[in-house]
């Protein structure tokens, strides 16, 4: 019944610079296509979209410094996304993000970061997301969101917002991991971050992941964001992300992991990046994206 009226808010980030490859900017349009606000609008919810932000064209512009490419572009649209985050938070509406590339968690965490004491942050990739430009064997931000989060790089991206650091490592899970660069497995070492890699998953359950990531995101915390990179599943279910890698989650496993969230109805915020359409099959990872959505919003099979 309270859910009935709760607003969600869904803003795109139409963004592919912080990934080396083009396509990724019509995720937004892909997800929209697959009906989610036809979804959220079914299940109850005050559904309002405001469309997508102005991300510029890689093309009219020079990638800059090799090492952190288009950074002062993404700088920029970062700021903007991080002020219309904290304008969805401060209406009261849940804001769920559209992506574009993963460098948009940088201004999406920032701005759900702003007005709490601390923030859980669920990290659903194959990646960690913890490069920095020393680390980095790409140069792509998109590699380095979860770091400048913990306040860790470039310090025009630290201070997104104008403050730092926006979530601490001990409420920070990362699930589904397979794909780690060596800084990344150290910066894990270092700050103790709870990393659910797909080997602990076979093992545990995804299950018991979820059980474990709910107690660890909530200790302490005011709230609660979902980063869900589709690269994070399976590409045999989720083919249309520019970095897949073999033995993801699956399909099920996502779903459970979406619906216990919702039954443990902790989340505040959440965004779905990376779908690329260009190399999806027939719009199914924008579609998955669609039903994951669903799941985190109360769908039941029953
Ligand atoms: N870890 C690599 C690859 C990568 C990260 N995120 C994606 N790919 N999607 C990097 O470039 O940092
Ligand atoms: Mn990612
Ligand atoms: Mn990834």
């Amino acid at each position: 019944k309270d859910k009935q009226r709760q607003g969600i808010t869904i803003v795109g980030v139409p963004m592919d610079l912080g990934a080396d490859r083009r396509g990724v900017d019509m995720g937004p349009s892909a997800i929209r296509y697959a009906s989610v606000q036809e979804k959220l609008s079914m299940l109850g919810f005050d559904v309002k979209d405001i469309g997508n932000l102005q991300v510029p064209t890689p093309e009219t512009y020079d990638a800059g410094e090799n090492q952190l490419k288009y950074l002062s572009e993404i700088t920029s649209v970062s700021e903007e996304l991080t002020q219309i985050l904290d304008d969805i938070v401060s209406d009261g509406r849940f804001p769920l993000v559209l992506g574009g590339d993963h460098s948009i968690a940088i201004g999406t965490v920032a701005g759900v970061a702003k007005r709490r004491q601390r923030l859980g942050l669920i990290w659903f990739d194959a990646h960690g997301d913890l490069n920095t430009a020393d680390t980095s064997p790409t140069g792509n931000i998109h590699g380095m969101p979860l770091a400048v989060s913990l306040g860790i790089g470039h310090p025009d991206l630290v201070n997104i917002g104008g403050f730092a650091p926006k979530v601490h490592p001990e409420n920070i899970v990362v699930i589904g991991a397979r794909s780690l660069d060596e800084g990344e497995r150290q910066l894990i070492r270092d700050k103790g971050i709870r990393v659910f890699t797909m080997h602990d998953i076979d093992r545990m359950g995804m299950g018991r992941v979820i059980e474990e990531s709910i107690a660890i995101v909530t200790d302490g915390t005011d709230g609660v964001h979902l980063s869900l990179d589709l690269d994070g599943m399976d590409p045999k279910d989720a083919p249309g992300v520019g970095t897949p890698v073999p033995g993801g989650i699956s399909y099920r496993e996502s779903h459970l992991a979406m619906e216990m969230l919702s039954n443990a109805g902790i989340l505040t915020s959440a965004e779905f990046v990376e779908v690329n359409p260009i190399l999806d099959r027939k719009n199914c990872t924008a579609e998955a994206a669609v039903a994951l959505i669903g799941s985190v919003f109360g769908e039941k099979i029953l």
